[in-house]
């Protein structure tokens, strides 16, 4: 089998509410989505960069960049149609795992649908259902995120993660705590703290969160690993795990005891398994991260967070928490146990709706083979 062509196209699609994190506040998500094409199927995948470098160095002009001039013409010279035997080519270009990432689950979800079989059969997942949390970002004040904490319990998460940084953190928890002293509660930092801070994070073990995800940079696997000795709170990696080899060094270094998977960040299904798998024979549970994908991101996300290992509630919240209208069909909501249920269709098992996506998109690109 061979491909016909590849369709990339840029979309806008502006959030139910802002999103602020320690690296800023965004009013709306730019992302690719990646599309392929063979005898008659078409294969969705998502690429997670942003439109700006903060969460990573990636954006979306960096991934349309690697994807029509590198990417894209390596498969269709090299006649690549097998997703694990992308990852394992595509290793030639360094770097730019969420541009891979994206081509790399189109493929996933052609296979799928060549195969009649839903992604988490193919990937040999566990789970029907998974556990939803949410992630709620920093608010103009401790009363407005109360008032979103209380909603997105009335709607059934079953944790509640928030955005922290340097001044918005300890009196944060304080009143979350006093308000809800019971939830399952984890503070994400998103690097914005260094080993001086090192005092500062330590007050926040008192209020016992579930974990405390990523306080130092990406690159600061030993200051982590300082800071996991002297805090009791779980550390759980984000930034910092890039890939398997990144994963089993921090496990080592006992930078983290938790790690948080994002197949974008990763470069696609084939590492976020090495990932999985090798965190599991450690005895390090994991979780699926989120980058306020759409329909399309969020699909492949529940089949991945099916393996065994993903234990701790994810980043895996219902449509109407991100978008006004999603972009596939149907949307995802939560039932009455706080979970999301995997799609059984053929690979992502939703279907993307062409006009909606029409109406979002910015520009988009065919590359016929
Ligand atoms: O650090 O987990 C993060 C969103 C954008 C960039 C980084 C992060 C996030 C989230 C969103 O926390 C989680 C979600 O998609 O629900
Ligand atoms: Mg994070």
């Amino acid at each position: 089998m061979k491909l016909d062509k590849i369709e990339l196209t840029l979309l806008k699609l502006p959030y139910v509410h802002f999103f602020e994190t320690s690296f800023g506040r965004e009013i709306e998500r730019t992302f690719i989505i990646v599309k392929v094409t063979a005898q008659g199927l078409d294969g969705y995948g998502e690429v997670v960069a942003s439109q700006n470098p903060f969460y990573s160095y990636e954006t979306t002009s960096t991934a349309w960049l690697m994807l029509k001039d590198y990417l894209i013409p390596f498969v269709k010279q090299q006649g690549i149609v097998e997703p694990t035997d992308f990852a394992i080519k595509a290793g030639r270009f360094k770097g730019h795992p969420m541009a891979k990432a994206g081509l790399e689950l189109a493929l996933w979800d052609l296979l799928g649908k060549r195969e009649g079989l839903p992604l988490k059969a193919v990937y040999g997942g566990v789970r029907r259902r998974i556990d939803a949390g949410v992630s709620v970002g920093i608010q103009d004040d401790i009363p407005q995120l109360l008032n979103r904490i209380q909603s997105f319990l009335e709607q059934g998460y079953l944790r509640i993660k928030i955005k922290i940084k340097p001044g918005w953190d300890e009196s944060v928890c304080r009143e979350i705590r006093k308000q809800f002293p019971r939830i399952l509660l984890q503070a994400d930092a998103n690097g914005a703290y260094g080993l001086n801070d090192t005092d500062e994070l330590k007050r926040l073990e008192e209020f016992k969160l579930l974990m405390l995800e990523q306080p130092f940079p990406a690159y600061d696997l030993w200051d982590h690993s300082r800071l996991q000795k002297e805090m009791e709170t779980d550390i759980c990696l984000d930034e910092s795990i890039t890939s398997e080899v990144t994963a089993r060094t921090a496990m080592e270094m006992k930078s983290c005891r938790i790690v948080n998977i994002k197949v974008g960040r990763v470069g696609g299904v084939v590492e976020a398994r090495r990932i999985h798998d090798i965190c599991m024979e450690k005895g390090v549970p994991v979780w699926c991260g989120g980058m306020l994908e759409s329909g399309i991101g969020r699909a492949h996300n529940l089949h991945i967070a099916s393996l065994k290992n993903f234990v701790f509630p994810n980043d895996l919240s219902a449509s109407e928490r991100y978008y006004a209208e999603d972009i596939v069909e149907p949307a995802f909501s939560l039932d009455s146990r706080g979970t999301i249920a995997v799609p059984d269709g053929p690979g992502i098992g939703v279907d993307p709706v062409k006009e909606r996506i029409q109406r979002a998109k910015v520009h988009s690109e065919t590359i016929a083979f």
